[in-house]
């Protein structure tokens, strides 16, 4: 059996619970509570040295990273494909995940950070809109950004199942 650690509001640990349910691989959920500091304990240590979710345990062997994590159940469970295999669909896929780990997430950082001045303020909306300008302008025409499978389903896939579904990027950020 799969165990799969994750802490309920981590973006990072949702794209796994959707490639798991997706595969319709049996798994064990196991909740860390990193309020209470869990991801500290030894135990959890010893599973990521690192103290972050999600961690993914399958048989005797531990994958920490949410991507390779991703990558290991799509090359080890192939059946459903959630993942294009087609150069253009995969270099997109790829983009949108890199650009909402590396741009998106730090800009919403920005503006979650209390005790902010008007000017971080200020360059994290920016940041933002350019992430959700490029998400749009990559997702053109198409109702799905990947190709015809998952992480095109979800829209942009791993982008949404980390933050929402729907395609308004730009109006949701001027609506907030
Ligand atoms: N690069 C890691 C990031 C994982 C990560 O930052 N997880 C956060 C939750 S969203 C965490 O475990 N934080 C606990 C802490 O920082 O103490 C991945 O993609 O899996």
């Amino acid at each position: 059996m799969i165990q799969f650690y994750y802490a309920r509001p981590s973006l990072f640990a949702r794209p796994v619970w959707f490639a798991l349910l997706e595969k319709g691989l049996p798994f064990d959920p196991v909740v860390v509570d990193l309020a209470k500091g869990a991801q500290f304990e030894p135990e959890f240590i010893a599973l990521n040295p690192f103290g972050h979710i999600p961690v993914l345990v399958d048989q005797e062997f531990r994958v920490i990273e949410s991507q390779a994590i991703l990558d290991y159940l799509e090359a080890k469970y192939p059946e459903p494909v959630l993942l294009p295999s087609d150069p253009e669909s995969l270099a997109r896929v790829r983009m949108v995940q890199m650009v909402a780990i590396h741009e998106l997430l730090p800009g919403i950082g920005g503006l979650l950070v209390h005790h902010k001045t008007p000017d971080e303020v200020t360059y994290s909306q920016a940041r933002i809109t350019t992430v959700l300008r490029f998400l749009e302008d990559l997702l053109g025409d198409r109702p799905i950004c990947g190709g015809g499978i998952y992480h095109g389903r979800s829209r942009g896939g791993n982008f949404n199942s980390r933050f929402a579904p729907g395609r308004d990027f730009l109006s949701i950020l001027s609506r907030s």
